[in-house]
């Protein structure tokens, strides 16, 4: 990573930063549901409330042409869209120029589809105009939190927090931040906010109860374990350790000694093994996590788990809660949060083994899980997809979802490896091309895209997707 690129986009956040505390009420903001989306959306609403400005703030799961046109009906002096829009540029700009507005900014890192309008009104902030891999580096939650953190003098390190979580939310900050995200992670560090520490991810949740920690989290998903509070019971009775202690509370990871938890250690790989995945060491289950020292509450200790919090809210209907807990709400917000990811917990349990079940693999490298026809609701499919490119099983894989949305349209969801990526495979020119062709929008980044497509038979998608990706294979490999 060139430091020229990076010192680059720090100065055009810092100069965004200064636009946007004298720009023009009031401001309307309209970002993305997902927990990078959310996180930005709250470092906004902070940003703005505390420059005192008058702004409303919606969130949505795809910009559609009538979500862009309510968003413009909105009578606002200046527009800010936040993790979209860099694949519908010229929409956006045909529809914000009849409005009286004399600022729109476009806060993404998402692939730029399209040329940008040639307007000095008109603001993008994109790793991708510097030439930087948005899908890896410069999330919208870094560049949000980072216009928040200078627009307010570097006084509020809360940015700096809210920035690591939302990063953490869209795989930017696990195994090494490079460029701006190392940069933003260094200060977090240097002001005390994030604290970095090598762990079982079994023990990352040092405050949970035990039978809870060790199955809650869920990269790497073990089919069969993660996410099964009764197979962690089991687990934990197994190695000879107490559910709760005298006073009668659950005992937490806090509470174990370290003898107990290479018992626990023991036990679990057994049981992971038993499973039929083998070649299992326990350096396999070795994370680096980012601690959040300033936040007491147990279900807020790591970026990881704070961002599954984020995105649950997202993906329950609640992106009200996931914004004002980013914005830096507690108290009865994050009493309403808990409740939603117990709940999101539930429901994904019943998800993931709905997947499980509906998967097929092609080709020796491409998992497909077909839900068009199943009681499945869209907004887990992008959760779906990433858990499974992180799982013990299938993290070698192409992963492709495919579910039905309300409008009766199939939804695609999909992930690469790391490996593939690096060769030059490109989900968004797969996923553009299949929209291209059975009509439809599709785009998102190299390692993780998406497309929704109005055709109601998933078999023509899949053949044509299978046909696509064995081409880029060839293609690459060649
Ligand atoms: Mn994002």
């Amino acid at each position: 990573m060139s430091e020229k690129k990076t010192d680059q986009l720090i100065r055009d956040i810092k100069k965004l930063a200064i636009m946007m505390s004298n720009a023009a009420e009031p401001v309307a903001v309209l970002t993305h549901y997902d927990a990078d989306g959310l996180a930005s959306g709250g470092a906004t609403a902070r940003f703005l409330s505390k420059t005192e400005k008058l702004f409303i703030l919606r969130s949505t799961a795809s910009l559609s042409e009538d979500v862009l046109n309510a968003f413009f009906s909105i009578r606002a002096k200046t527009y800010v869209i936040q993790d979209m829009g860099s694949g519908d540029l010229k929409m956006i700009y045909s529809k914000w120029k009849n409005t009286n507005s004399k600022l729109l900014v476009i806060i993404d890192h998402h692939k730029i589809l399209e040329e940008p309008p040639q307007d000095k009104r008109v603001v993008i902030v994109n790793p991708e105009l510097y030439g930087i891999d948005g899908g890896r580096i410069g999330c919208t939650s870094v560049l949000a939190s980072l216009m928040g953190y200078y627009g307010l003098g570097e006084r509020d390190p809360y940015f700096l927090e809210i920035g690591v979580i939302g990063a953490a939310g869209d795989m930017q900050m696990q195994n090494g931040a490079v460029g701006i995200n190392e940069y933003l992670l260094r200060l977090a560090e240097g002001k005390g906010i994030v604290k970095k520490e090598t762990e079982f991810v079994f023990f990352t949740l040092r405050r949970l109860p035990v039978f809870k920690a060790i199955v809650w989290n869920l990269v790497p998903y073990v089919p069969g374990f993660s996410n099964r509070e009764d197979i962690g019971l089991n687990i934990v009775r197994k190695a000879g350790i107490r559910i709760r202690n005298r006073s009668g509370e659950y005992v937490t990871v806090a509470e174990l000694t370290e003898e107990e938890k290479t018992r626990l250690l023991e036990v679990i790989i057994k049981y992971i093994a038993s499973l039929g995945i083998d070649d299992l060491s326990s350096n396999d289950f070795l994370v680096d996590v980012l601690y959040l020292p300033l936040e007491d509450d147990p279900y807020l200790q790591t970026a990881i788990e704070f961002s599954n919090m984020i995105s649950s809210c997202g993906r329950m209907d609640r992106e009200d809660v996931g914004i004002a807990l980013s914005a830096g709400s507690r108290g009865e917000v994050l009493m309403e949060a808990k409740k939603i990811i117990e709940e999101r917990r539930k429901i994904l349990g019943k998800y993931l083994d709905m997947a499980e079940r509906s998967i097929k693999i092609y080709d020796g490298m491409l998992v497909i899980v077909d839900l068009t026809d199943k009681d499945f609701s869209v907004k887990f499919s992008g959760t779906i997809s990433t858990i499974f490119s992180r799982s013990l099983t299938y993290g070698d894989k192409i992963i492709l979802v495919l579910s039905s949305d309300e409008a009766g349209d199939i939804h695609l969801s999909s992930r690469a490896p790391r490996k593939l990526v690096d060769k030059g495979l490109d989900l968004s020119k797969i996923m553009r091309k299949i929209s291209e062709e059975l009509g439809g929008r599709g785009g998102g980044h190299n390692i993780a895209a998406g497309a929704t497509i109005p055709v109601e038979d998933s078999d023509e998608i899949i053949e044509k997707i299978r046909e696509y990706i064995k081409e880029e294979i060839a293609r690459i490999e060649g």
